[in-house]
């Protein structure tokens, strides 16, 4: 009888144990999963994904102005990291442009001038908040240059050798 008990308690224990590491494991991912991801491609063999984990290399902030069809400008605040800095991060040297992609497949080529330029960032927060869903949650900015080049929901950055 005293052995069943004990027994019964053991196993209980067990239990307890193994739901318990269950629930560690569950508690400690979010952490662990990022928020967006941006594909690289052409950095390596293959592909890598830059992650706003990844984007802890380095952000700064920087006034930017926009141009407008209508001639006129925007100035805003905005939060990232500079392109430059992300290609850093991959040992990425030799290239002859970086062609940048949207979700909705919107795409553009820049030139290692306009990649180099401090101007030129992966955008993560205007004016001090993130971007909403239709331009985030990362944009390409670009310092100075024309709306057409300010590429919203950025999914896939490409070298071109
Ligand atoms: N993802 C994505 N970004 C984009 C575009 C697009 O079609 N898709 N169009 C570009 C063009 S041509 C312009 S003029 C501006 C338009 O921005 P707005 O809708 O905020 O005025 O976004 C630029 N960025
Ligand atoms: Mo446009």
């Amino acid at each position: 009888m005293k052995k069943r008990v004990c027994l019964t308690m053991v196993l209980v224990i067990v239990m307890l144990m193994v739901a318990g590491c269950g629930n560690a494991k569950n508690s400690s991912a979010p952490e662990q999963e990022p928020k967006w991801k941006i594909s690289i491609e052409g950095a390596g063999d293959k592909p890598v994904e830059f992650t706003d984990i990844d984007a802890k290399i380095g952000t700064v902030s920087i006034k930017c102005t926009m141009k407008k069809k209508d001639d006129t400008q925007v100035e805003q605040q905005w939060t990232g990291v500079p392109l430059q800095k992300v290609l850093e991060y991959y040992n990425v040297k030799d290239y002859s442009a970086i062609k940048v992609e949207s979700t909705d497949g919107y795409n553009k080529e820049y030139t290692p001038d306009l990649v180099n330029s401090e101007g030129t960032v992966l955008g993560l927060k205007v004016d001090g908040k993130d971007l909403d869903e239709q331009s985030g949650p990362v944009q390409l900015v670009v310092d100075g240059k024309g709306a057409n080049w300010w590429i919203k929901q950025v999914t896939k950055i490409t070298v071109l050798k």
